[in-house]
């Protein structure tokens, strides 16, 4: 069968691999794994020509579970492994997934520089407001006042708020999902992986076994009020203000994607080097 054959034939299915999840019964990830697999097959790719990036997290368990070529990295560093090879095969369609813990703890810095040197790929966070794999501790978007083991009475601490960074940091797509609406987020995240540049989509993905509270986000979300805008300061003042449930895509930039040629247009290495030889 031709490329182009395979294409038109692809399926969710073609998607998945043979190994089991084992997420917790009714973690919000099973349905992120099926937006995962639902967009891939619009999209047209195939399995070979996708790559899943992720660090360490029940969310980062992801690339074990598509077919497509993928790689378990290191707690937090998912992002500088995608952009290298992003850059060196810009053939690929690549998404990495993340968890809050993984993508604003620990890979915080790598977070920002992501969005600010604009590598055309897709950023998913499964965003559950907990460290789940390591059983409860606070993340940086867990609410100050929530109660856990290791900050009794809650942290006290102002929540980090991706959306806001994601934007001023220079991230060219930016959108909220839920991941109790599988359909909606396989359509946002076409979107995300078709727009140019570095796009940054936060899936709230509930984690019924550290925070069955979030069981409720199904009664809390609601698609945005108002249409995705291309204006930073609006997008700003629209994410800075809503109520954290808003659903669907907030921000759609035109930056230009970064490439290796950015750099070598701009810079001629031997006018540096006479420089140094002064
Ligand atoms: C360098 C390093 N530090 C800490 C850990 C332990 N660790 C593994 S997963 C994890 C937290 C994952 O939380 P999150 O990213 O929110 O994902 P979730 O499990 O909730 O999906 C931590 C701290 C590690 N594996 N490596
Ligand atoms: S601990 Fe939470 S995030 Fe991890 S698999 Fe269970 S429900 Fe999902």
């Amino acid at each position: 069968m031709s490329i182009v054959d395979r294409q038109l034939a692809c399926k969710p299915t073609d998607y998945k691999s043979d190994v089991k999840p084992v997420w917790c019964p009714g973690c919000g990830d099973y349905h992120v794994l099926m937006s995962f697999t639902r967009a891939f097959a619009q999209l047209g790719v195939p399995p070979e020509q996708i790559a899943v990036i992720s660090g360490i997290g029940c969310s980062s368990r992801i690339p074990a579970y598509t077919s497509c070529y993928g790689f378990h990295g290191v707690h937090g560093r998912s992002l500088a492994l995608a952009a290298g090879l992003k850059v060196t095969r810009p053939d690929l369609t690549v998404v990495v997934a993340s968890g809050d813990g993984d993508g604003y703890s620990i890979g915080g810095n790598h977070f920002l520089h992501a969005c600010r040197r604009n590598v055309d790929m897709t950023y998913v966070v499964m965003d559950n407001h907990i460290y789940g794999m390591t059983k409860g501790q606070p993340s940086p978007t867990t609410e100050p006042e929530f109660d856990t083991a290791m900050s009794p009475g809650g942290t006290g601490l102002r929540p980090f708020h991706p959306l806001v960074i994601a934007l001023a940091s220079g991230a060219n797509f930016i959108a909220r999902c839920f991941s109790g609406e599988p359909n909606q987020t396989a359509d946002i995240l076409l979107e995300a992986i078709k727009h140019p540049g570095f796009s940054f989509v936060e899936i709230l993905s509930p984690c019924v076994t550290f925070r069955p509270d979030e069981k409720e986000w199904k009664n809390l979300v609601h698609p945005a009020p108002v249409a995705a805008t291309n204006d930073p300061a609006r997008a700003a003042r629209r994410i800075m203000t809503d109520d954290g449930f808003n659903i669907g895509v907030l921000y759609r930039g035109d930056r230009r994607p970064y490439s290796p040629e950015i750099c070598s247009e701009t810079i001629d290495p031997s006018e540096l080097e006479k420089e140094f030889e002064q």
